[in-house]
């Protein structure tokens, strides 16, 4: 009976796609649009039959023995125990399992997330600073290979560009506090963390606007680090990017080259965490 909960159970979820219309069968989580968001989605969904299995099991049991140990009229009280080796060893065992196996998804999926592309089409340096970002577009044909930037403030936040299935490098900068890069429809979150480059590949797979945000908490403007980011086609990222470049948006943003430097230490310092 709890095996046939279980397999009706696994058969709805496997009728949910990270693409489908309807949030119930996407399990909550946005339409996805990127490469990355398959990997996450066997995570999330392998967490829901996983949990719906040990309901099943936990429930049915306490629901069991209700029924099977009720009070009854002859008021016999059943047997008392001090201990049961086989269930208690059961009760240790049981999880270290499940986490482990947890683990092991976790772990394999993680590597397919951080994959590096062999030579991405795009590489843009993000700087999440107090509290704004700033995305620098390296090397693109549309400035004839000079790179262009958006930064924006807590006022005015900056608009993040990309283009619908050509790949993206990111590398993140921050000059102050831990910050963390995250767009939910690519289901990809990443720390910005100051003092270190974390970078990761990725392709977007949907053209859209979307909200970025930042996930970690920064500080008092922490709330005002939402970005939007459009993915568009190719010659509207060009158009976009001359744009930028007729702006005067050339080099890199003003206080950008403090990313590589962490504010309150000595060169001699800095150097010797690079
Ligand atoms: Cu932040």
């Amino acid at each position: 009976m709890k095996l046939a909960a279980i397999a009706i159970g696994i058969a709805a979820l496997s009728g949910c796609s990270p693409v489908d219309d309807h949030d119930l069968t996407r399990l909550a989580l946005p339409i996805a649009a990127s490469d990355r968001s398959q990997a996450m989605w066997n995570v999330w969904l392998g967490a829901w039959i996983a949990a719906l299995a040990v309901f099943v099991l936990v429930f049915g049991l306490i629901v069991w023995s209700m029924i099977r140990f009720r009070r009854r009229s002859d008021d016999e009280v059943p047997d008392q125990v001090r201990y049961n080796l086989p269930i208690e060893a059961l009760y240790t065992i049981a999880p270290v399992i499940i986490v482990a196996i947890f683990f092991f998804h976790t772990v394999t999926s993680q590597n397919e997330m951080l994959e590096k592309v062999d030579n991405p089409d795009h590489t843009i340096t993000v700087v999440g600073s107090k509290w704004q970002w700033a995305f620098n577009y390296i090397k693109e044909p549309a400035t004839a290979e000079e790179p262009v930037y958006d930064a924006g403030t807590p006022e005015d936040p900056a608009d993040l560009f990309l283009v619908v299935n050509e790949s993206v490098r990111f590398d993140l900068k921050s000059p102050d506090v831990i910050h963390s890069f995250w767009v939910p429809e690519f289901y990809f979150k990443l720390d910005v963390i100051p003092g270190k480059v974390n970078s990761f590949d990725m392709t977007p797979t949907r053209e859209g606007t979307f909200t970025g945000r930042c996930a970690e908490l920064c500080g008092l403007y922490h709330s005002r680090m939402i970005f939007k980011v459009h993915v568009v086609s190719r010659a509207e990222y060009d158009q976009h990017l001359t744009e930028l470049k007729a702006a005067g948006n050339v080099g890199s943003p003003e206080g950008f080259k403090d990313a590589d430097t962490l504010a309150g230490l000595d060169e001699a310092e800095n150097g010797a965490g690079n």
